[in-house]
């Protein structure tokens, strides 16, 4: 595949709608629109035109076209848009019509982002986001692409990038110049500055994975005894009959997902089997999973049967702690119910009382619940870490840098440097190391 030919894809989803996009790229843009009949147009000035057919001259579309002019455009390279009716027939017609022009070809998967990339119009990071932003399915998690989509993780990236580059210059003039007019404190304030870097890097690194969880999903599980009413609750959770509900004790077996958008942020929530020892081998892997599932979930839902109340299934307790969310359900059936959340002693504490049978205290339960949520995503802080990848090359970075700084040698402690640069360097795809000699000779004048 050349990088050189002109490409075209829909950018549009297939099927049948009012509007379908068709994007192309590349050189031959213009020569394009041309065969197709479209006179010449004003860049950036949506035109309406007649899309013909370049061998028969038969009328495909009636579209609007725009044009975006090389380097100011989406690749860097010569675009055209081409707004045609949504319909299978037209589309796949405008298609065909595209395919028969000289050095056109259909568009790999990502090859337009690549292309852009290729261009410099964005790095690594903001190619990712822009995967994010196409499938966010929830607004906190289109907020979350779209900021590192205008650059919130590169612009810190490169800034690192640059210190450290800077910090292994500085080193290579220790190293090559010994004799030359180096300002005493060069080594001292070099490793300063990777120790400074470290600290942030770190900081960076502890945001207890906020960014990965909001683009993944919050996941949350719904556990406790036989009949408490968790399968009731997830249904009324889901707004549908997700989970079957019955008075039979062990009801639910396998561990039941649901997606909600919480307020705009995207949780998976699990009903579970309900906890108890049994013979029933098949119950018993049940409740396996329930507590699996509790162990890996990023908030946890004790749910309690209000027919016992205050009786609490030990096996449940056992499973809580600091971030467990505690709720006893059929609160319908307590005397005091309503009363019960000010007089209750201090096991009781913090604890919701909800009936999912009358819709008393669900809708504070799922105010409850969005504010933990929103919590643990916590977006009001510097941009987080969205993807496994950043992570590995931090701490790459990281560990290069640890082990520069209690290198013996310059020399190996130059190689360290390099490597955490290159880290870094993979994390935005900005992979040339060798542009040191310029920050030298640029602080330094070494050699004049
Ligand atoms: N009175 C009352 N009954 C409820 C309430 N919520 C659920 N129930 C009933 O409690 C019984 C058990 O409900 P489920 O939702 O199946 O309970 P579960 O916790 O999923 O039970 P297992 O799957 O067996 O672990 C059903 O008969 C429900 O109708 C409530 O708020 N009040
Ligand atoms: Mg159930």
């Amino acid at each position: 595949m050349s990088t050189s030919d002109t490409i075209f894809a829909p950018a549009t989803a297939p099927g049948r709608a009012g509007i379908a996009v068709i994007r192309i790229s590349g050189a031959k843009t213009l020569k394009a629109l041309d065969r197709l009949g479209v006179g010449s147009l004003k860049p950036r000035v949506m035109t309406r035109a007649k899309l013909n057919d370049p061998t028969t001259a038969d009328t495909l579309d009636d579209a609007l076209v725009v044009w975006f002019e090389t380097p100011n455009s989406f690749t860097g390279e010569d675009v055209a848009e081409l707004h045609i009716h949504g319909g299978p027939a037209v589309v796949e017609s405008v298609l065909s019509a595209l395919n028969g022009v000289g050095g056109l070809r259909p568009a790999e998967p990502g090859e337009f982002t690549r292309r852009a990339f290729d261009a410099g119009k964005l790095d690594l990071t903001q190619a990712e986001a822009l995967a994010d932003l196409v499938d966010a399915d929830t607004r906190a998690q289109a907020r979350q692409a779209l900021r590192q989509m205008g650059g919130a993780l590169k612009t810190t990236y490169d800034d690192w990038r640059e210190r450290l580059v800077k910090a292994l210059a500085h080193l290579e003039a220790v190293i090559d110049f010994p004799d030359e007019d180096l300002p005493d404190d060069t080594a001292q304030a070099l490793w300063g500055a990777v120790e400074g870097l470290e600290k942030e890097l770190s900081k960076h690194l502890a945001d207890d994975g906020r960014g990965e969880r909001l683009r993944n999903g919050i996941h949350v599980a719904i556990i406790g005894p036989p009949n408490a009413g968790k399968s009731s609750l997830l249904n009324l959770l889901a707004q549908r009959e997700a989970a079957i509900v019955s008075e039979i004790a062990g009801t639910t077996r396998d561990v039941i997902d649901v997606h909600l958008d919480l307020d705009g942020y995207p949780v998976l929530i699990a009903d579970t089997a309900g906890l108890r020892s049994t013979t029933d081998t098949i119950e018993d892997e049940g409740v396996r999973r329930a507590r699996n599932r509790a162990e890996n979930s990023d908030l946890v839902v004790a749910l309690f049967d209000g027919a016992v109340y205050p009786n609490r299934d030990p096996a449940t307790v056992e499973l809580i702690d600091d971030s467990t969310l505690v709720v006893v359900n059929k609160s319908d059936l307590l005397d005091q119910a309503r009363e019960l959340e000010h007089d209750i002693d201090d096991e009781w504490r913090a604890t919701h009382f909800v009936s999912v049978k009358d819709g008393f205290g669900v809708d504070m339960l799922i105010s409850t619940l969005t504010r933990k949520v929103a919590e643990l995503c916590d977006e009001g802080t510097e941009a987080p870490i969205t993807r496994a990848r950043h992570r590995h090359a931090l701490t790459e970075c990281q560990t290069a840098m640890t082990r520069a700084r209690s290198a013996n040698l310059p020399e190996l402690a130059a190689e360290d440097l390099r490597l955490a640069v290159r880290a870094l360097g993979r994390l935005t795809g900005h992979v040339d190391v060798e542009d040191l000699l310029d920050v030298v000779f640029g602080d330094f004048c070494i050699g004049k």
